[in-house]
């Protein structure tokens, strides 16, 4: 330690002696400067002013999770929701039971009535076929003195007076021909239609047009073994008599077609 404390100033010294000889040269005027010894350390200061705060500090690192806290309470009621689509139609449900049995039936007469039906069913259908026959064949009532029946025919005795050709055409016009009496029994008929009418003659389907002297029927099928001529006739008077009128005894006479009068026409009951 003294060597240090003594080396010091004499580096001072050499080095105000260098610096001492320029400026002996320029003022002739030297200083020795020597420190003096080290003091004895001062008191204890008192207690500076609290320093300003430090910067934030960095953030901290994540602490632990917390404990789960309690049940909240319940929350109010939410919006009614829209409506859902339709679902499928379900299976049908097993049958139920048997109801309790109906009440007996009045007894009736099961076999009359179904006897008395019957007879009823026949009423009508023959009202129908009549009905039918009478509309497709009348011309007005009034024309008409009635309608004549037999087993297999319908005779139409009709009150206007015609030439042959005329009747026979008004006849089939109807589904039917001029009335062609081919047995006793359809040529009675006839006649008795004629003499309850109060006539004395008609016109009926039988003629010898097609060949004089071969008299055949309206449909010009030919005269069977049956006739009912009046005595003398047929005389073809004049030479024109070649259509047929019935009288009322129900007796034929051959006659002149032109002249008109009453007839008769008949009708097939099938087709009527
Ligand atoms: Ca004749
Ligand atoms: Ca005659």
């Amino acid at each position: 330690m003294v060597g240090k404390q003594l080396l010091l100033p004499m580096i001072l010294i050499s080095v105000l002696t260098s610096y001492g000889q320029q400026f002996a040269e320029e003022s002739c005027t030297v200083q020795i400067l020597v420190p003096g010894l080290k003091g004895e350390p001062g008191e204890k200061g008192q207690k500076g002013v609290p320093g300003r705060p430090g910067r934030v500090g960095p953030a901290g690192e994540t602490g632990q999770p917390g404990f789960k806290g309690q049940k909240g309470i319940m929350g109010r009621y939410g919006k009614v929701g829209p409506s859902g689509m339709k679902g499928v139609k379900g299976y049908m449900g097993d049958p139920g039971p048997r109801g309790p049995n109906g009440d007996p039936g009045v007894p009736c007469e099961c076999t009359s009535l179904r006897k008395m039906i019957g007879e009823m069913d026949i009423i009508v259908d023959q009202l129908s076929s009549e009905l039918k026959f009478l509309k497709n064949a009348l011309p007005s009532p009034a024309a008409v003195a009635g309608i004549k029946e037999t087993d297999s025919k319908v005779y139409l005795l009709v009150k206007e007076e015609k030439r042959y050709a005329d009747a026979e055409i008004y006849c089939r016009t109807r589904g039917g021909q001029m009335a062609m009496p081919k047995d006793e029994g359809a040529n009675a008929a006839i006649g008795g239609y004629i003499s309850e009418a109060g006539l004395n003659r008609v016109y009926i389907g039988i003629h010898d047009q097609q060949r004089e002297g071969v008299f055949t029927y309206a449909d010009l099928s030919p005269m069977t073994t049956f006739s009912k001529w009046r005595k003398g006739e047929p005389n073809n008077a004049y030479d024109d008599e070649d259509c047929v009128e019935m009288v009322a005894s129900g007796e034929w006479t051959d006659v002149a077609c032109s002249p008109t009068m009453y007839f008769v026409c008949e009708f097939d009951k099938d087709s009527v």
